[in-house]
């Protein structure tokens, strides 16, 4: 066994958290929108521009020969991280054009009037707008799985639409608002009993728990650097081989071909032929940091530490009265992050309190406004947790949220 992650050492790594907001601390509990970066991130970013920045995949000299070789290996780092090949791992911009890849390059090419797409009620806009743009092209239906009071998807519901035997199951593995966390292997599963090709949109799972893309089958995966420690602008998308080998590319442009007349042009290998044009070269590195950076606290210590700061945290919660906390009970089936109301206090103007705490939480649809529809609300407070966040962040959260019930005479 190892011992217990110690987030106060942790946050030592975090030049951030030095700073002060309004004289105070900062307590960052925005984890869920972006994740702060340890000094190995932003130091391996400062190295490339000041050492070796060069374009990749094109210069013979040696500056882009090393920028080159830096670049791939935050590839295999990737890829060992969640167990994939190299050559299924693609860089994007972020999880959303990981997951607009697929919806265009797979979706349009695979799908027609009538097809049926399934999807969850809990999903980011991320993972609903790219399927809705592709039933406006193609004329396929996209279905959704609703979720109940707790909010789990409800698995009748689930089994019913897969009877109907759908082309694309497209789901999130944690919900960004409710932090449940789905059974992604089961669905993978019992979606490819149907026939139907899996998405797994895992930007608030891999940068929290051990995910492994071969265990849980999945044919496509994607996830954002930014929050797991890496850097704003790139992500990643997963995708198995064989698939990623029969699709057309999204983009199109410099090095994503290998050969280009005046009537055609003709591929590049995997996974180049989905990254045309100059990548963020210098963010890939970064994220490759970052990975080493996860790699050496260890994902399970991770998670275990999320899992007792949730506990804590819902309990300290618990204290005040006319907070509802949105999401599952069991905190095998929740993520570190939780979504709530205090009374019928605006949750902009909870933020705006907290803020003056030098607190930082979302406030607003977090980008999931079916799902706020579904809640019966306009609008969530959120609170979300990292492996930086401690019980004493969680004991200045409540005594930000006792100020505000003061301030409003609840
Ligand atoms: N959720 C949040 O505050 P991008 O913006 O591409 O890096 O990630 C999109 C995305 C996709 N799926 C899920 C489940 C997400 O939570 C997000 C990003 C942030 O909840 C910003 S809205």
């Amino acid at each position: 066994m190892f011992p217990n992650l110690d987030p106060e050492i942790v946050k030592q790594d975090f030049p951030i958290f030095k700073r002060k907001v309004y004289g105070k601390p900062l307590t960052y509990l925005d984890n869920a929108a972006t994740t702060q970066k340890p000094r190995q991130v932003v130091d391996a970013i400062r190295e490339f521009y000041q050492s070796y920045n060069a374009n990749i995949h094109r210069g013979v000299y040696r500056l882009s020969i090393e920028a080159t070789e830096a670049f791939e290996n935050s590839r295999a780092k990737v890829a060992k991280f969640i167990n994939a090949k190299d050559s299924e791992v693609v860089f994007t911009k972020n999880a959303t054009e990981a997951l607009n890849l697929v919806a265009y390059s797979w979706g349009l090419s695979n799908l027609k009037e009538g097809d049926r797409i399934v999807l969850t009620e809990m999903e980011h806009h991320s993972n609903i707008v790219p399927w809705q743009l592709v039933s406006k092209y193609t004329g396929v239906v996209v279905d959704y799985i609703p979720i109940d009071e707790e909010g789990l998807l409800v698995c009748e519901e689930l089994d019913r639409l897969l009877s109907l035997e759908p082309k694309v199951v497209s789901i999130t593995h944690v919900s960004n608002v409710l932090g449940t966390i789905n059974d992604v292997k089961e669905i993978v599963a019992k979606a490819h009993k149907v026939g139907a090709l899996t998405v797994v949109d895992a930007a608030q799972s891999v940068p929290h728990m051990h995910v492994d893309v071969k265990e849980l089958d999945c044919d496509f995966l994607a996830f954002s650097g930014h929050k797991a420690l890496g850097p704003l602008g790139v992500g990643v998308l997963y995708g198995k081989r064989d698939l990623l080998k029969e699709m057309s590319p999204f983009l199109g442009g410099g090095d994503m071909i290998s050969r280009v007349w005046l009537s055609g042009a003709e591929w590049n290998e995997l996974p180049w032929k989905f990254e045309a044009g100059t990548s963020s070269v210098a963010d890939v590195i970064g994220l490759g940091a970052a990975i080493d950076y996860l790699n050496s606290i260890g994902m399970s210590r991770i998670r275990s530490h999320e899992v007792k700061l949730t506990m804590y945290a819902l309990r300290r919660l618990s204290e005040l009265k006319d907070l509802k906390v949105y999401g599952p009970k069991n905190l095998d089936k929740r993520s570190a992050v939780i979504s709530f109301n205090l009374s019928n206090i605006h949750p902009h103007d909870l933020a705006t309190i907290l803020d003056e705490e030098g607190i930082a939480i979302r406030a607003g649809h977090h980008c999931a406004m079916p799902l706020m529809t579904k809640l019966g609300v306009a609008a969530t407070a959120r609170a979300s947790f990292y492996l930086y966040n401690s019980e004493n962040d969680v004991d200045i959260l409540m005594e930000g949220l006792n100020k505000a019930g003061r301030i409003f005479k609840i």
